[in-house]
């Protein structure tokens, strides 16, 4: 082996060594607010909520910033078409709260307009929103109006409900100053901003029969620009130039 196959090599190992493992999330710590009920899989892994109700939340026993969750949500029934999704920076106590300060995920299956405000509607689709004033308001929740502000909808699913029966992939990366949801590896979302800190959560609006199973959490990447090259990857890339040089001088 040459020397610069040799370096290539050493920085290949340190940059694969270098990539954080994702853990399987333990769920049995984890809480519920609101009108939902939560059963956590003998795996520990997974949970199924079965009320068609008010907002519910089931949420981490630690602070989720700088940290990524990850797992697969299906809805396991035909009959309703209502909101499943995640909160993000949550604190305890916070859906009935009269001022909170927390990220919500949510997407809906089909358009339900419950006599929301003007402007303002039961959307289908996946977006993100601030929440300023909790959950207990369920107009605010339905109709992302009051203390819940919409920041963006999805890149590709902003508009389109989730299938009955469908078992999505998703990835929850949350950082101080973004965050970043992404749907069976599409990235969907992506925000910048100053975010909270808090739990990562559930959530489920006037839907019923939602899994979430294979829940593993992992350090989050680092929020895209103004962020040094990690020395792993300057080695990889010292390697290839050293590799393009000796090719040259070959040629
Ligand atoms: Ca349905
Ligand atoms: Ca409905
Ligand atoms: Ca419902």
């Amino acid at each position: 082996m040459n020397k610069q196959f040799k370096l290539l090599a050493v920085a290949c190992s340190l940059g694969f060594s270098s990539v954080a493992l994702a853990v399987p999330t333990d769920l049995t710590p984890w809480s519920n607010e609101g009108n939902g009920s939560w059963s956590v899989a003998a795996d520990t892994h997974s949970v199924f909520q079965s009320i068609n109700g008010d907002p519910t939340v089931f949420y981490s026993d630690f602070n989720g910033q700088g940290r990524q969750l990850s797992g697969s949500i299906t809805v396991e029934t035909t009959g309703d078409d209502d909101f499943i999704g995640f909160v993000l920076g949550f604190q305890p106590g916070d859906i009935a709260a009269a001022a909170t300060d927390f990220i919500l995920i949510d997407w809906k299956q089909n358009d339900q307009n419950i006599g929301c405000s003007a402007g303002h509607t039961g959307n289908q689709g996946l977006a993100i929103s601030r929440v300023t004033g909790g959950l207990s308001v369920f107009n605010d929740a339905w109709c992302h109006e009051g203390s819940v502000s919409e920041l963006a909808r999805g890149t590709t699913l902003g508009n389109v409900g989730w299938n009955d029966n469908q078992t999505y992939a998703f990835d929850l990366i949350f950082n101080a100053s973004n965050i970043q949801v992404k749907v069976d590896g599409a990235l969907e979302l992506n925000i910048n901003g100053s975010f909270a800190d808090g739990r990562f959560g559930f959530y489920n609006l006037s839907q019923s029969s939602v899994r979430y199973s294979a829940i593993e959490d992992t350090v989050a990447p680092p929020p895209p620009g103004g962020v040094p090259v990690p020395a792993p990857l300057a080695l990889i890339g010292l390697g290839l130039a050293l590799l393009a040089r000796k090719n040259r001088k070959a040629a």
